[in-house]
């Protein structure tokens, strides 16, 4: 069943029917370590409701944290390899890549979090930006993992480029996070064969297009969300970034007015305009 939050409060999608939950923020569902099996009780006691429209939706984070993954992907390793040769950094990412431990790092807050319909950004001192689109865990206090998103981790290649220590303001600044339309509730591994699709439409043209299956992610999604709990308390629960395998080629950058469009089955599709 996938989960929504709106201007209203939060609304499930089931069967085609929409039932408003009213009196329970996300903040306690997501807390719930018990959420794929508590849904279906819950929907028995409400009727459904005919007011939902998909032009209310909001990012579906409260207090959460949203952290990410890096060079989860052969074709993130390449990139970053290339993109920081000059800067000596390339050594580095072919490391990570290969290492036990995943790079993890902090990604976003609700605030500087956008959702489906809503603007993300590129940075005003960078030139060239790049969307990140990534399958991205919903994960409960006790570190299940109880859900999925569709996530965008925006990113600046030339900031990230220029000296690997910059990665946070490559990563983390105003609008530089998309997740949505909803979540989707769920315990069970999404199958290897899901595909991530990413496609940019530039005035009315598509301007790159690409695709990426599970098969290529090379990290265990329970091993990721074990490192980032080490150590680490999310009351709220959080949002783990899980990597990104399309990059587009390195003569592309993102400009304002270009539409971004994540499609994940069977979470739905994130749809943003560039500021
Ligand atoms: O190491 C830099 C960032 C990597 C990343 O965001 C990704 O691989 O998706
Ligand atoms: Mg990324």
């Amino acid at each position: 069943m996938k989960l929504f939050r709106t201007a209203a409060g939060c609304v499930i999608e089931e069967d085609g029917q929409h039932y408003r939950l009213d009196g329970h923020t996300l903040n306690w569902l997501l807390a719930r370590e018990d959420l794929p099996e508590f849904l279906p009780g819950l929907l028995q006691t409400i009727v459904p409701d005919q007011g939902f429209h998909a032009a209310d939706l909001l990012a579906p984070i409260e207090h959460q944290e949203v952290w990410a993954a890096g060079v989860t992907y052969f074709r993130s390793r390449g990139a970053r390899m290339e993109e920081s040769k000059d800067a000596g950094g390339g050594n580095f990412y072919d490391r990570v890549y290969s290492a036990e431990r995943p790079e993890l790092f902090f990604k976003s807050t609700a605030s500087r979090t956008v959702g489906n319909g809503a603007k993300v950004r590129i940075r005003a001192d960078s030139h060239w930006s790049v969307p990140e689109p990534e399958l991205t865990l919903v994960v409960s206090p006790k570190g299940r993992i109880i859900g999925y998103t569709v996530g965008n981790d925006m990113s600046s290649r030339d900031i990230e480029g220029e000296n690997p220590l910059y990665l946070p303001q490559a990563k983390v600044y105003n609008g530089s996070c998309a997740l949505g339309p909803c979540i989707l509730v769920n315990d069970s591994p999404l199958p290897h064969s899901t595909e991530i699709e990413l496609e940019i439409v530039r005035h009315d043209r598509v301007e790159f297009s690409d695709s990426v299956s599970l098969t290529q992610l090379k990290r265990d999604p329970i091993t990721l969300v074990s490192y980032l709990l080490r150590d680490n308390t999310f009351p709220h629960g959080c949002f783990l970034m899980t990597g990104t395998g399309i990059v587009p080629p390195s003569s592309f950058t993102l400009a304002s007015g270009d539409k971004i469009r994540i499609t994940i089955e069977p979470i739905g599709t994130l749809e943003n305009e560039v500021a």
